[in-house]
């Protein structure tokens, strides 16, 4: 199940073509992050990992200056571009290979980093502020709507669904029609239901278990497990021993027609994405076999 075909997305330089998938690289410019906060801080630390997630073979890097991790506090716009807009700045003058998207809720933060050489924004809140949809459409860049409620701080408390497939498909598509409005072409767009984001570790796993509803949707999606506490719930691998709990979701996922995953060890879940799709793919279509 490959998922609905979707068409060719522009990041940059790239054409994105379906099906995938494609891997996208975390860096995490935090001193909080969940699992990798303070490790990329310094400028020089920051650019050697962006390489080496690149030559692990990233298709896209994911660079952000806020944690988002389940009661984390929020950051000043100021402070976030002091943390993201310096490495962009060095990964642009070293002619880094793969296109950058920047991991933001704030139309400030997003506007200095596209100025910066980012070329996608990808938005954990799916464009509930105006402001920031209103960037994203001016700039006419790709943009990822996550699902989630509430803001890190209390969206755990908000985890509170009859059935959380259907409201998160439902919720979806109404940051599909918020972005939409804003001027922001729905061919543009890649969906992601928030593993994690005000979801329990029952709720993400269903969704991942019920990923192929979300395809009616018409638009490719983006999942992110990677390590993750739903991992944990089910194993009880501390954050630092989760890549095969990640690498089991990824598969799950390809399988299910993602498009994108988003995860910390690029290389592993490379190779886990590729066999995933190659069994996808080896399904015969009716009538072939
Ligand atoms: N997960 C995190 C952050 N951003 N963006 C999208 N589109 N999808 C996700 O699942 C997603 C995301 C959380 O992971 P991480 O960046 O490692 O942690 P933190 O938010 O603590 O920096």
């Amino acid at each position: 199940m490959s998922g609905v075909p979707w068409e060719p997305i522009r990041v940059g330089p790239r054409l994105f073509e379906a099906p995938g998938p494609f891997v996208i690289g975390v860096l995490n410019l935090t001193p909080d992050s969940f699992s990798d906060g303070g490790r990329f801080l310094e400028p020089d630390a920051a650019v050697g990992r962006a390489l080496a997630l690149a030559a692990e073979g990233a298709d896209l890097l994911d660079v952000g200056g806020e944690s988002t991790r389940p009661g984390s506090a929020p950051v000043a716009a100021d402070e976030e571009i002091r943390r993201v807009v310096p490495v962009l700045e060095r990964l642009r003058a070293l002619g880094y290979p793969v296109p950058v998207s920047v991991d933001t809720t704030k139309a400030e933060v997003a506007r200095a980093a596209l100025a910066a050489g980012a070329v996608l924004v990808n938005d954990v809140r799916g464009l509930v502020d105006p402001a920031l949809a209103a960037v994203v459409a001016e700039a006419g860049v790709p943009v990822v709507l996550m699902h989630m409620r509430g803001t890190p701080r209390d969206m755990q408390a908000r985890a509170v669904y009859r059935d959380v497939t259907a409201e998160v498909q439902d919720e979806l598509g109404q940051a599909l029609a918020r972005a939409e409005q804003a001027g922001v072409a729905r061919e543009r767009t890649i969906l992601d239901p928030g593993i994690g984001f005000a979801k329990t570790a029952e709720q993400s796993l269903e969704l991942l278990a019920r990923l192929p509803e979300l395809h009616a949707l018409g638009r490719p999606l983006l999942v992110g497990p990677s390590r993750k506490s739903f991992i944990g719930a089910v194993t009880g691998a501390p954050v630092e021993e989760r890549l095969p709990g990640t690498l089991a979701a990824v598969a799950v996922a390809v399988r299910a027609g993602a498009a994108f995953i988003r995860v910390h060890d690029v290389a592993a879940a490379r190779q886990a994405a590729r066999v995933a799709a190659a069994i996808r793919d080896a399904v015969p279509r009716a009538g072939t076999k």
